[in-house]
C-alpha cells in the first residue's frame, strides 16, 4: 500500500517495483489530494487507486490499512527510497511476528543519495529507543520507517484506536501493537535517495517538528 502526495515522477515505477512476482497480490495507491498527475499516473498501472481527502501522511496510511484486503499488509512509499525486493525480507519474518518493521539506520544499507545524515539517523534512533524502553519493545532503531508488514488480524486489533493523521503517525502504530502484546520485530532495509521533493524530513525544521511530535505522542501514551 502506497500513500501518495504529489509523487507523479515515481508512482508508476513504484507500483511495478512493489508488485513483487508471486508474492504481492494487490497494490493500493492512496492518493492524498495530489495536485500533480499522481492519480492519472496511478490509474494507468495495475494498482487499485483510492482517494483519501483528509490530508496527511497518517490519514493516507490509515485509509490504506482499511482498504487492503490481503492477509499481510505492507506499507511503503512511492518515492524511490525503498526497494521492492526488501518485501522478501519482511516476509521471511512474517511467520513468527505480527508486525515486521523496517529500519533505515543500518549504515551498510543507507545509499549515498539517501536523506539519512547524522542528525536524522541519530534522531530516529533516539526516538525509537524511547519507544523500546517505555513500552518494553524489541530492539528498535528507527521510529520513522514507512516500510513495514502487518498481519491483517493485527491491523484489525489496533485500527480503531489509531488517532494520528499527520506525519508522526508511525510510532502510534507500534505503541498500540506493543500495548496489545502483538509480536513486533525490526529488521534492516535499504534506504535510497528520493525521486521528487521530500515533504517531511527534507528540511531540518520539518524533521525536528515531526520528531518532537513523535516524542510528545510517545510520552502522552505512557502517561495514560
Ligand atoms: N508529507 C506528506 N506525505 C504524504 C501525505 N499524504 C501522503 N503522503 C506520502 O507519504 C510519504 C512520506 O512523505 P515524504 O515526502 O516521502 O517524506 P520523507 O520520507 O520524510 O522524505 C510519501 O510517500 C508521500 O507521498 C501528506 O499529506 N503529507
Ligand atoms: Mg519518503
Amino acid at each position: 500500500m502506497l500513500p501518495a502526495y504529489n509523487e507523479e515522477r515515481y508512482i508508476r515505477s513504484a507500483v511495478e517495483d512493489f508488485f513483487v512476482d508471486g508474492v504481492v497480490d494487490e497494490v493500493i495507491v492512496v492518493d492524498n489530494n495530489s495536485r500533480d498527475r499522481t492519480a492519472a499516473e496511478a490509474a494507468a498501472t495495475r494498482a487499485r487507486l483510492v482517494q483519501e481527502t483528509a490530508q496527511g501522511y497518517g490519514h493516507a496510511l490509515r485509509r490504506g490499512l482499511r482498504e487492503a484486503t490481503g492477509d499481510l499488509v505492507i506499507m511503503a512509499e512511492p518515492d524511490g527510497t525503498f526497494v521492492g525486493r526488501d518485501v522478501m525480507k519482511l516476509l521471511a519474518y512474517a511467520e513468527d511476528f505480527e508486525m515486521v518493521c523496517g529500519t533505515r539506520t543500518t549504515r551498510e544499507l543507507i545509499w549515498q543519495q539517501a536523506n539519512m545524515g547524522r542528525f536524522l539517523r541519530w534522531g530516529n534512533w533516539v526516538v525509537a529507543k524511547l519507544i523500546q524502553v517505555l513500552y518494553g519493545g524489541p530492539s528498535l532503531t528507527d521510529c520513522g520507517c514507512t516500510l513495514r508488514l502487518t498481519h491483517r488480524s493485527a491491523v484489525e486489533r489496533i485500527q480503531d484506536e489509531l488517532t494520528v493523521g499527520g506525519s508522526h503517525f508511525l510510532p502510534e502504530m507500534v505503541i498500540l501493537a506493543l500495548r496489545h502484546r502483538l509480536k513486533v520485530i525490526e529488521i534492516p532495509v535499504n534506504y535510497r535517495g528520493r525521486v521528487g521533493e521530500s515533504k517531511i524530513t527534507g528540511s531540518f525544521s520539518g524533521a525536528l517538528r515531526t520528531g518532537l511530535r513523535m516524542i510528545g505522542l510517545i510520552l502522552r501514551y505512557r502517561l495514560r
